[in-house]
């Protein structure tokens, strides 16, 4: 067993780029989407899960894991929608189960997403990359967080970003007031102790994503975002399905984490990982690199080597890429510079392959 590269790919009518092309990248064998109409508490069915599946499978690929299912924000605040939409979560990972989908990724992030203060800051070489400035984020109103990001998504939707959920941006901070890191801590777990028995049924892996950047903003907790506090949340439901998504790039926003580390201590338990590079100006400020260790300020090297250490099996992908050659994408997600980190990852991954064959 070894990983498979993977590319996430939101579905038909959702992305610039085809299968054909994902296809031909050629390092690429799986894909990582989701049923991107779907709203958190709602149902994904069986029928429509099958369509995906098939659409997939009709370009030579298949589908290695579902980024995301995304969890409500009844769940996360434990409030009293939260049997109901746990009860769909449920029948959604049965449903997977039945089309042979065994890797669930999801968040627990309060109100946001992943958070950038710009989607297109220009590089030096007319590149333009993600970007995160704690003053920008310290000056700024969340009400006003989405208008002042959504100018740049070039017509896209971002997930996480959807303009009906940032509507109602005020009414879920309202929600969020009165949890503190504990209680979305013991929410999270509650979550998971109830999802576990479908997923050990169905040997559906969960893999929570680390919130990104790994720290709070605007004041909401956030708890995925150390190695401390995932060791904890596995112990806390110390079943091999539930497990983690690592990834490089929202772990290594704290350069307080070691990232080869986490990677040696998550052993068995990392179902999915998302590697890229950052490049760190200062601190508080970082933009999205290319995938290559000398464009940033990980080691992309040993990052992989820990992954090969542990006996990391599951999908892999490249994560944000740049926007060059003209590309008009969602950012961080379109074709050219996602296949360059594909190759770039495959290549390492070789390598040690082989010396570590060769011992
Ligand atoms: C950003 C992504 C995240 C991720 C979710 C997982 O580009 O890595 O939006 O998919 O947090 O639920």
């Amino acid at each position: 067993m070894t990983m498979e590269m993977t590319f996430r790919w939101y579905g038909p009518g959702h992305d610039t780029v085809t299968l054909k092309q994902i296809k031909q990248i050629r390092y690429v064998t799986g894909i990582i989407t989701m049923l991107y109409d779907k709203m958190p508490g709602e149902v994904w069915h069986q029928d429509e899960i099958h369509a995906l599946k098939k659409e997939v499978e009709d370009a030579g690929l298949h589908i290695a894991g579902i980024e995301s299912v995304n969890v409500s924000d009844a769940i996360k605040t434990g409030s009293a929608d939260r049997d109901k939409d746990i009860a769909a979560y449920i029948e959604t990972l049965e449903n997977l189960g039945k089309e042979d989908i065994h890797m669930v990724c999801y968040n627990f992030m309060p109100v946001f997403d992943w958070t950038r203060t710009e989607l297109a800051r220009r590089r030096a070489d007319g590149s333009t990359v993600l970007a995160y400035n704690q003053a920008a984020i310290d000056a700024m109103d969340p009400d006003k967080m989405f208008a002042s990001i959504s100018g740049d998504m070039n017509g896209t939707v971002m997930p996480g970003w959807e303009p009906e959920r940032m509507a109602h941006v005020k009414e879920l901070f309202a929600m969020y007031q009165s949890i503190d890191t504990e209680q979305l801590f013991a929410n999270l777990v509650y979550f998971l102790k109830a999802i576990m028995p479908v997923c050990d049924k169905y040997n559906i892996n969960m893999a929570i994503h680390p919130d990104d950047p790994a720290w709070s903003v605007f004041k909401l907790p956030r708890i995925i975002i150390n190695k401390e506090n995932i060791l904890r949340l596995m112990k806390a439901v110390d079943d091999p399905h539930n497990g983690v998504t690592f990834c490089s790039g929202s772990y290594g926003t704290n350069l307080g984490n070691d990232l080869p580390d986490m990677i040696r201590s998550l052993k068995g338990r990392i179902h999915f990982a998302h590697v890229r590079n950052l490049k760190f100006n200062s601190p508080s400020d970082f933009e999205e690199a290319a995938h290559l260790s000398e464009d940033g300020t990980f080691d992309m090297f040993e990052i992989m080597r820990a992954l090969h250490d542990i006996g990391f099996d599951g999908p892999i992908r490249p994560d944000h890429g740049r926007m060059i050659w003209d590309e008009v994408a969602m950012p961080g997600y379109g074709l050219y510079d996602r296949a360059l980190g594909s190759a770039y990852l495959c290549g390492l991954w070789e390598a040690i392959d082989k010396e570590e064959k060769r011992k």
